[in-house]
């Protein structure tokens, strides 16, 4: 009988500005080789088309070819269009490679992001024609938020997990080179429902045991020698004993990895112990996501901690002797409701505890709180004008020039360089960071930082 064909896609992605591509590195489409060691296991022919650049940091964004001109800002907001560009393999990349392959049955297309799917409906555009008679499916977040939006790209939707992959590992040979990180989950979904999150809609419960994310790093490990794994969880914190008794494992092992936990530590879970434990496995990074200094912003959010709370966790992560700069701090950037006053506190305490500040500008996600929330400033805006670098809860032409200035300026970890752009947008804004300084100061010393 004839071995059957099948080729997986991972479609390139679309950036906005040269912070959006740093969130690109190390995307590696993990659910897609799930689904790849799935096929090779029932005997297929298995190829990986991956259109994704994991080089974030050669890449400047103004090299990158333009895939058009996008609206930005609100619905309210007229005449503003920011250049969007193509992040990863043009399409002209899939036709060559797929006229190189004689036959193909089935296609698989993750698609994560909703904001990018473009490119996916390119992807499958460019399969239906060179291959009319294979199946194309395309599953993944995108797909599974919005199942009717994603039939229209003509492939068969699949909404949610692969159910006979998700417990497998990945294929990570089939990618073109072994990756810079390898990625270990222990449990998925979350209980929350923080309004600008998607997870709750997503597939709840799978879970690894501790064992078996160990195996799986052993054996990728041994494979590759990727010596780096990224925690995938959405809230690994919710499982904590969990997560102990995984750092226990690893540290018992002896395998010398390092690990990194950059979906989001909540901070009001972290104590004593599990830092010793993460610092014994081998942790280097996190993320610690404060989100607001405004605890009534954070209660809105659905965030089950207070400022305060959160910042005695980045304390603790310092005392503990992490280094800080791998410690990124996210606050949510591009809401009406947003001060700037708190923002600046926000960021100098994150600096003051020599933390990396991350402000991420608010891509917003149907099935969300805030998708609903925010409508009529969004209404009749298509899905990909919703990419949060394209600002789109800004009410005017200024405010989308102001949210642009500040995420440049509080990505900078230097206090000063910040401070001096900050002064450049106005100096209203340049003595209200001044006095946010001393107000940080105040906050950490009360919190027993200075003591
Ligand atoms: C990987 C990931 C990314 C990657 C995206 C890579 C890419 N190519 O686009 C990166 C790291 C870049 C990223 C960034 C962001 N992300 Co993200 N990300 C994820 C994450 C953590 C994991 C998805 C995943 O791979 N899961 C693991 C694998 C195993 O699952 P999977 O790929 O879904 O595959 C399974 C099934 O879906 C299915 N499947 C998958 N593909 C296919 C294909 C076929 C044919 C079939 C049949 C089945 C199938 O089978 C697999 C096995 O069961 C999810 C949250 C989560 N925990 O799921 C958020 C998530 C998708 N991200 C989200 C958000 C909000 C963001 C950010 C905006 C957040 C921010 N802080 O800035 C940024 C935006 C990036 C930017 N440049 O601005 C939202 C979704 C938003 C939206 N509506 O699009 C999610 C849901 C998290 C959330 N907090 O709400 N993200
Ligand atoms: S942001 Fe984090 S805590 Fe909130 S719902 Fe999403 S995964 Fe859960």
């Amino acid at each position: 009988m004839r071995r059957k064909t099948a080729v997986l896609i991972n479609p390139p992605v679309l950036a906005v500005d040269q912070h959006q591509l740093g969130v690109y590195a190390e995307a590696y489409p993990v659910g897609l080789l799930q689904i790849g060691s799935y096929l090779l296991a029932r005997g297929y022919r298995v190829r990986l088309i991956d259109m994704m650049e994991y080089e974030v940091g050669k890449a400047r964004i103004g090299a990158l070819p333009t895939w058009g001109a996008k609206r930005a800002g609100s619905a309210k907001v007229r005449g503003r269009a920011l250049s969007v560009r193509l992040f990863g393999k043009p399409l002209s990349f899939l036709a060559q490679e797929l006229e190189k392959t004689p036959a193909v049955d089935e296609f698989y297309v993750t698609s994560t992001l909703t904001f990018n799917f473009e490119t996916t409906w390119s992807a499958v555009r460019i399969c239906r024609s060179l291959f009319p008679a294979a199946k194309i499916k395309v599953g993944g977040a995108y797909p599974t938020l919005l199942p009717e939006h994603a039939a229209g790209c003509g492939a068969e939707v699949h909404e949610g997990n692969f159910i006979p992959a998700q417990r497998l590992l990945p294929s990570y040979d089939l990618l073109p080179k072994p990756p810079a990180v390898g990625i270990f989950r222990l449990a998925g979904g979350c209980r929350y429902n923080c309004s600008f999150c998607a997870n709750r809609a997503l597939a709840q419960g799978v879970v690894f045991e501790p064992k078996e994310a160990l195996e799986q790093i052993r054996t990728l490990r041994e494979r590759t020698g990727v010596a780096e794994f990224s925690n995938w969880d959405p809230n690994v914190m919710l499982h904590k004993e969990r997560l102990k008794d995984f750092l226990r494992l690893v540290v018992a092992a002896d395998m010398r990895v390092r690990l990194k936990f950059e979906m989001g530590i909540q901070p009001d879970r972290l104590d004593d112990g599990t830092l010793t434990l993460m610092r014994e496995a081998g942790v280097f990074a996190m993320t610690i996501p404060l989100e607001s200094a405004n605890s009534r912003r954070l209660r809105a959010f659905g965030k089950p901690y207070d400022f305060e709370t959160a910042v005695q966790a980045l304390i603790r992560v310092k005392r503990h002797g992490f280094d800080m700069s791998r410690c990124h701090v996210t606050s949510v950037l591009g809401c009406p409701e947003e001060k700037t006053g708190d923002l600046f506190r926000l960021f100098i305490i994150t600096v003051l505890l020599e933390a990396n500040p991350t402000p991420f500008p608010l891509s917003l996600s149907p099935r969300t709180r805030d998708y609903d929330k925010y409508l009529p400033l969004i209404r009749g805006k298509p899905l990909d004008e919703l990419n949060g670098h394209l600002w789109p809860l800004a009410r005017s032409a200024e405010e989308l020039v102001l949210k642009r200035r500040l995420l440049d300026a509080l990505s900078e970890p230097d206090i000063g360089k910040a401070w001096r752009r900050i002064g450049l947008i106005s100096g209203r804004l340049g003595a209200e960071f001044e006095a946010e300084y001393g107000r940080s100061r105040k906050i950490l010393n009360k919190l027993g930082f200075y003591g």
